[in-house]
């Protein structure tokens, strides 16, 4: 099994709301076919959610204007969804959208409850699961933003995937923020005693689901559950398909513990 996150910085300009960076889809997608393996995709929402997300407080304690602002966004992360799963059939796999609006919910934005069985049946039977960053029941906030990491977690937890690759906007995980800081060197691999070395700034942007920090941690979590996890830049050609392949490839090599 391979497992992959599509991050919404590559697939979207997160700075514009509702704008998908199509070339790059296309290219991304074409890269998951004929990888000779079971494969999940799990995408984020870029400007298609965190935009909205951050605008109607959808984190927010439950109120009766939630609801519409919920409703709008998990319109928008479908109509992104669309698009990756357009691509995907384009390529020749067999994509199923399932959106985690359905199949899991928060409880004060923890999970309460997560289906893999529709996973497991469309694997079972040749397709190519989609999930994504999407709006979801909260048991104490009405409704509540989910990333997509939260399900790249239970799906690795599930599959114990091979190969599981991040596909980020930049090189990997840096000692500091590489957009801001000439000396952030990028780092070849990251455990958890690695963390106090590296400079995550202070948590800002459009990103409505934590700082760079919380991502991490997470996904040393997720490495725990897979062989081998790396995070790698998705807009370099063919680096997603080769880190799926087990190539060697820059990027940050994710070291959980095991
Ligand atoms: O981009 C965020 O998912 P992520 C989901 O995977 C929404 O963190 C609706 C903002």
């Amino acid at each position: 099994m391979l497992l992959v996150k599509l991050g919404g910085s590559v697939l979207t300009d997160k700075a514009r709301l509702r704008t998908p960076r199509k070339t790059a889809i296309l290219r991304l997608t074409k890269e998951l076919a004929g990888l000779g393996d079971d494969l999940i995709v799990v995408h984020g929402a870029g400007s298609f959610g965190h935009v909205l997300a951050r605008r109607y407080r959808l984190n927010g304690v439950a109120s009766p204007s939630k609801a519409k602002g919920a409703a709008i966004v998990q319109r928008d992360v479908r109509a992104l969804d669309d698009l990756v799963v357009g691509g995907l059939l384009k390529a020749g796999l067999a994509p199923v959208a399932l959106p985690p609006s359905a199949i899991l919910s928060l409880d004060d934005g923890r999970l309460a409850s997560f289906e893999v069985s529709p996973f497991e049946d469309y694997v079972r039977q040749g397709f190519t699961p989609v999930t994504f960053g999407d709006v979801v029941r909260d048991r104490t906030r009405g409704v509540a933003v989910c990333s997509g990491d939260v399900l790249m977690l239970e799906i690795a937890k599930a599959f114990r995937p091979r190969c599981v690759v991040f596909a980020a906007d930049v090189d990997g995980l840096f000692t500091s923020d590489p957009k801001k800081r000439g000396d952030a060197r990028l780092l070849l691999s990251v455990a958890e005693a690695d963390l106090p070395l590296i400079d995550f700034g202070p948590a800002k942007g459009p990103d409505v689901t934590g700082g760079i920090e919380a991502k991490v941690r997470r996904m040393l979590e997720i490495a725990s559950h897979a062989d081998e996890c790396i995070i790698v830049n998705g807009n370099v050609k063919n680096r997603v398909r080769d880190a799926l392949r087990g190539r060697i490839v820059v990027g940050t090599r994710v070291v959980g513990g095991h």
